[in-house]
């Protein structure tokens, strides 16, 4: 047997080469980047549900009571008979509040990257709806996708992508993935898409820099993940996490940076951080109700419906062709 087959490190499976490029490509990339999926391995996924309670976490709540006080006016409006694909699985009380509401919906298909949470989330709305067709999709949102084949014909398709999850993405890719959002959903369906608001910027920065330290362990985490997959040395105290609110631009943007000059080893590269070098790692975009329209105008979309929750902070949209 050849030594070499023992070269792989000890307690870590062998590197995962598609990661190990995309996080070469952005920490060589000038200011240094990496994609904000990367926060959701395990604890990472954990880590942003106990976000979710955080007080500061405005979003979260804010879409829930919209879902609390509209979800019968969304429901009435989407009509029976619709196949509702959820972008993403990790939202079970949001859906509920929406699946509770639809009349005969034809199918659940939630999307998800990985099966584990899919699993999960299918079993306990199963348990809620126990005559609700469940159509698990595990699939990258962001690519084509191939809907199953639904157990009868809908109305329409409604997708549905709640969260401001939309926000993570710069407005041309935002405006990319409703383009391929609104072939998916086909003639007469819709996208039913969760939109955080522009406001004021103590209120957005504080949801982001919770008091209890909880974003700030969920963007760190990031290191520990890419310590544990790809072997690299992130020190997790010589790191700190900064969210700022850029009004210029709209958005949140979530660095980690670097609280002293030090060198990273990834796979076979090193890579230098400079005292307070800071790695973007999150965009989180606000929109006026005014830019989200011109957004779904690029798409090739309009605007339909808005619903709004009882403080106005946040968003829920219904757009179509
Ligand atoms: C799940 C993408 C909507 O941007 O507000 C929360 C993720 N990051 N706190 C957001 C997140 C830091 C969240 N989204």
């Amino acid at each position: 047997m050849s030594v070499q087959a023992y070269a792989v490190r000890d307690e870590q499976r062998p590197p995962d080469n598609a990661l190990l490029q995309i996080v070469q490509r952005g920490l060589g990339a000038r200011p240094k980047r990496l994609p904000s999926w990367l926060f959701y391995d395990d604890h990472g996924s954990a880590l942003f549900e106990q976000i979710c309670e955080q007080p500061e976490y405005y979003l979260t709540r804010a879409e829930i009571a919209l879902l609390t006080a509209h979800a019968g006016d969304i429901a009435e409006m989407l009509g029976p008979d619709v196949r509702l694909v959820e972008y993403g699985s990790g939202h079970a009380i949001k859906t509920r509040l929406l699946l509770q509401q639809l009349a005969a919906p034809v199918a659940w298909v939630p999307v998800e990257l990985s099966s584990e949470p899919l699993r999960l989330s299918m079993q306990q709305m199963q348990a809620h709806f126990p005559l609700l067709p469940i159509q698990p999709l595990a699939a990258d949102f962001t690519r084509p996708l191939r809907l199953p084949v639904p157990p009868r014909a809908p109305r329409h398709t409604v997708l549905y992508f709640p969260g401001s999850t939309i926000g993570n993405f710069e407005e041309r890719e935002a405006a990319q993935l409703l383009r391929k959002m609104r072939g998916e959903m086909g003639d007469n369906g819709g996208i039913l898409v969760g939109v955080d608001l522009k406001k004021d910027r103590a209120t957005i920065e504080a949801a982001y820099n919770d008091r209890a330290g909880i974003t700030a362990a969920f963007t760190l985490n990031m290191l520990t993940r890419l310590n544990r997959e790809l072997g690299c040395n992130f020190e997790l105290g010589a790191f700190r996490h900064r969210a700022r609110y850029n009004a210029m631009a709209g958005r949140i943007e979530t660095h980690i940076v670097s609280n002293k000059e030090q060198r990273i080893r990834v796979g076979r590269l090193q890579t230098l951080f400079r005292e307070d070098e800071a790695m973007l790692v999150e965009y989180s975009c606000k929109y006026s109700l005014e830019e989200f329209a011109a957004l779904a105008t690029l798409a090739g979309l309009a605007v339909q419906q808005i619903w709004l929750d009882p403080e106005g902070l946040f968003s829920l949209q219904y757009l179509t062709r």
